[in-house]
């Protein structure tokens, strides 16, 4: 049986027992009275409560003297309700659930060292510190997916390397299922649509010499999220927005979730090719003109390939430079 732990989740939070109370009862009436005494609140709470889940696109109808009805099932990121959506076996089969949390990362880092297993998942309606690459923060408020995968591989630190790879390829599938949208992905992290960053993945690893601890993947998407703050202009964009309609952030982490597992077990049973060749299948930023800002310096060129290693290759006019770690830019006008 899994097992889900929600020792994490706010039991005491109100609000959470609202929903969940009138979630047990679909489609049917819970009336004010009832849901205080269940609760153990007064029915003001209650009320106000009702309108928080109902401001965060909870639908949930009121009617005098009959109570609350909920209209369809909401879409929060609470592990009970997950659990019921996600069809994976390891990845997301231990779920810690914040409301607002600094960075899942940090979060995923601590549960790491208490010896929480492979696949367990951190989720967070929104960040305060959100962390990018290389110090940089990533803006990450409510109606987002912002979340982290402990994983444990039985591999050494250098295969570890594709990870992000495959974790960009289950982000890119799980866009693509949702329509017709102008996707790229750019190396190593960024899932593109339009040519403005609307996923970005973080990988951390901890290794001993030859021997891989952990690692943890973080991935932030932007799907709810209506505006974005100046400084992010022309640079982010999110999936309500380009597709002008909200989208389900449960089902797309499920759907993120089911894929990347896919992925990893092939990974596991057939080491690196089929990632490289899912990402190579996924529009992306090979045959592109590009800049690469990389520890040795900046190198511009036509984007070749990526080798078994994840590493771009670059071809410069004069020789193909291999990109290991760096920062990728679109020359502008560049394309396939
Ligand atoms: P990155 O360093 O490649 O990208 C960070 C840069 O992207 C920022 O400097 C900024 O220009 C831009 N940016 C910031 N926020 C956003 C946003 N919401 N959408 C688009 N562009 C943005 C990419 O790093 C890796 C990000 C991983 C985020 C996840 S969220 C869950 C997990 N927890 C955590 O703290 N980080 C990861």
């Amino acid at each position: 049986m899994n097992i889900v732990n929600i020792s994490s989740m706010p039991e005491h939070d109100i609000k959470v027992s609202v929903i969940l109370k009138l979630m047990s009862m679909p489609g049917e009436f819970v009336s004010g009275e009832a849901m205080s005494i269940g609760i153990g609140v007064t029915r003001t709470s209650v009320w106000k409560h009702v309108q928080e889940l109902r401001n965060e696109g909870c639908r949930i109808e009121a009617v005098p003297r009959k109570g609350y009805r909920l209209l369809e099932e909401p879409d929060l990121l609470l592990p009970s309700i997950l659990v019921r959506k996600l069809r994976t076996r390891t990845i997301g089969r231990q779920i810690s659930y914040q409301d607002s949390a600094g960075s899942t990362q940090a979060v995923a880092a601590q549960l790491a060292g208490k010896g929480e297993p492979h696949g367990t998942l951190v989720l967070a309606e929104e960040q305060g510190k959100g962390r990018g690459r290389l110090g940089r923060t990533f803006f990450s408020p409510r109606g987002g997916l912002w979340f982290s995968l402990l994983l444990r591989p039985n591999f050494e630190p250098q295969k570890a390397l594709v990870l992000p790879l495959l974790a960009g390829v289950a982000v890119g599938e799980a866009i693509q299922a949702l329509g017709e949208l102008p996707l790229m992905l750019k190396w190593p992290n960024d899932v593109l649509i339009d040519g403005k960053k609307v996923a970005g993945i973080l990988g951390e690893m901890i290794a001993e010499v030859d021997a891989l601890k952990y690692v943890i993947l973080g991935i932030g998407i932007n799907v709810n999220i209506p505006e974005f703050p100046p400084e992010l202009d022309g640079i982010a964009t999110s999936l309500s927005l380009r597709l002008g309609r909200r989208v389900s952030r449960s089902s797309l982490l499920c759907s993120v979730l089911e894929r990347f597992e896919h992925h990893y077990d092939i990974l596991l049973a057939r080491g690196g090719g089929p990632v490289l060749e899912a990402w190579r299948a996924l529009p992306n930023i090979l045959g592109c003109q590009v800049a690469a800002d990389t520890p040795e310096g900046t190198w511009q060129g036509k984007a070749v390939d990526i080798d078994d290693q994840g590493a771009l290759l670059l071809d410069t006019g004069n020789e193909v430079k291999r990109v290991m770690a760096g920062d990728v830019r679109l020359e502008v006008g560049s394309g396939k």
